[in-house]
């Protein structure tokens, strides 16, 4: 198959405050990397309460919403964008469920996290959120398309 950057997905990924203070960014990455997909985006940041709160803007009326933008912006996040086929479905799948104490071991969420509310990794959960995060965090001319000589042998 012809492997051309534009025919596949793209995803927003961010590694949380507790998955970058507990030294887990090597260890989230690699995950994605030997999977195949491929990196097209990726900077550490701290996001102000303000774009914490338009990042989950979806959650607004949950009761946890206001604690939950306190603590993504409480520290430095690792955002990236990760590209490839079904990448945004497959890459939930990595990341596992959204409380640790339910998600599966050998999910990153299950060999790495406890608790609902330090889940150390966000991912897009479908192609529109995908689109409007990746451009709430990163603007065009930080996505970088580039082919790479193992994607021939990944498809
Ligand atoms: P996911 O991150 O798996 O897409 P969402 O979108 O339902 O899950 O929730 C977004 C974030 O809100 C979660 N990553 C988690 O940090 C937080 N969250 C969800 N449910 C709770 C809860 N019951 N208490 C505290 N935080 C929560």
């Amino acid at each position: 198959k012809e492997a051309h950057a534009a025919e596949f997905e793209r995803t927003f990924i961010a590694i949380k405050p507790d998955g970058v203070q507990r030294g887990l960014i090597a260890e989230i990455i690699s995950r994605f990397e030997r999977k195949g997909y491929k990196l097209v985006a990726i900077k550490l940041v701290i996001p102000t309460n303000d774009f914490a709160q338009k990042h989950y803007h979806d959650l607004k009326e949950r009761p946890f919403f206001s604690g939950l933008c306190d603590f993504l912006s409480s520290g430095p996040v690792l955002a990236m964008v990760w590209e490839g086929e079904g990448v945004i479905k497959y890459g939930r799948k990595l990341i596992g469920a959204t409380d640790p104490q339910k998600s599966e071991p050998g999910t990153i969420r299950g060999d790495l996290a406890v608790v609902v509310g330090r889940n150390i990794i966000h991912g897009s959960d479908g192609p529109e959120t995908a689109e409007e995060e990746i451009s709430l965090w990163f603007s065009p001319n930080e996505l970088i398309s580039y082919s790479s000589n193992a994607e021939k042998w990944i498809y």
